[in-house]
């Protein structure tokens, strides 16, 4: 483990991340978000907090769907991600974006993306960006498991090793695709060897364990900074449904049972606890920390205004090309007849 990040720190950003995913999960529940989903990363907080503490400030990665946790570890504002999320303009991306869109690239987050797979093909041009400028970033792609099986990673995976790119391709196997377990999906489960099989390294680390996935993700980082990218799947396990209205009919009591008994959370701070390091008081004011970190974060998104509609346009064209047409004269060219808008 480095010297700048403690296991303490670990802790503190998982329970950060979870206290995150819980109150953003009630916001939802209570309407305050835009948008009808929800994906929380509740049981991926040692990918996340292992992974994104291993970075370097100028790294550079994108996210899937499901990726609050990553931007909080990278240091992201939850206030921001907060306001993001309900659609209001103080929010990273003016409220345009949304959980599943969220971007900042001041933090190098290049963005999410709802399409599974979609934000892979982005660290290779973000790497070979690096590679040219002689930055010495690496940049990383975190998606899920269902995005394993879709052929823009092997495109991907191909030109990173063709060009020993600084790339990074990091899968976190949550063991489910929406309804659908990973071994229903996937012809091979040996992810470490269609990594081989492109000359980049492959390996799997079990990421209930934050501190394994710190140390894994400081070597294979500092040899992707080298031109050795690597693929790293982080094996966790997906505490809730797919989004937020998802019960998980299609899996047993027993099975979520065995597979929230890998806490991450719980994991680290058991075993600080042993090893003397922490004890109940820390851990519970690290807890209501975080929690009033998050109210916080949701009582500003709550009375942060929403976008204006006249700025509807700004940030979607180029700033030299010429100024697209205002709302009122789009609609009037869609509803030539004068129809009020709805
Ligand atoms: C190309 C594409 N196909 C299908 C979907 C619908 N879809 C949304 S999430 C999802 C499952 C993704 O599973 P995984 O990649 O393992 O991520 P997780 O939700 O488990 O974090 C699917 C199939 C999509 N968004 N994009
Ligand atoms: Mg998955």
């Amino acid at each position: 483990m480095s010297r700048v990040t403690s296991p303490l720190d670990l802790l503190r950003v998982m329970v950060r991340i979870r206290a995150f995913e819980e109150a953003v999960g009630e916001l939802f529940v209570r309407g305050g978000t835009a948008g009808t989903m929800l994906h929380l990363s509740i049981g991926e907080e040692g990918a996340a907090a292992g992974f994104g503490l291993a970075m370097r400030p100028g790294d550079t990665f994108t996210t899937h769907h499901r990726g609050h946790g990553v931007f909080l570890a990278r240091g992201g504002d939850p206030r921001r991600m907060m306001a993001e999320i309900a659609g209001k303009a103080a929010g990273s991306c003016r409220g345009r974006g949304g959980s599943m869109h969220i971007a900042d690239v001041t933090l190098g987050h290049l963005g999410a993306n709802a399409i599974v797979g979609g934000g892979i093909p982005h660290v290779v041009g973000a790497a070979l960006a690096a590679r040219h400028l002689g930055s010495g970033n690496v940049s990383v792609a975190f998606f899920g498991d269902g995005a394993m099986q879709q052929g823009v990673l092997y495109e991907s995976m191909n030109l990173a090793a063709l060009w020993r790119l600084p790339v990074v391709f990091a899968c976190v196997n949550n063991q489910y695709g929406m309804g659908t377990r990973i071994d229903r999906a996937a012809a091979s489960l040996d992810f470490d060897a269609r990594a081989r099989a492109f000359g980049l390294r492959g390996v799997t680390v079990d990421a209930s364990d934050a501190t394994a996935v710190f140390e894994t993700a400081t070597q294979v980082l500092a040899d992707a900074r080298e031109g050795r990218p690597a693929l790293v799947t982080l094996d966790c396990f997906r505490f809730y449904g797919h989004a937020r209205k998802d019960r998980s009919p299609y899996r047993t009591e027993e099975e979520e049972r065995e597979g929230r008994s890998r806490d991450p959370v719980a994991r680290l701070a058991d075993r600080l606890r042993g090893e003397d390091v922490l004890d109940d008081d820390t851990l519970t004011a690290m807890r209501d920390d975080a929690r009033r970190e998050m109210d916080d974060a949701v009582a500003f998104a709550l009375a942060a205004p929403p976008p204006d509609l006249a700025a509807l346009h700004e940030d979607v064209y180029a700033p030299d090309r010429p100024a697209p047409p205002s709302v009122d004269a789009y609609h009037a060219l869609v509803y030539p007849e004068g129809e009020a808008r709805a």
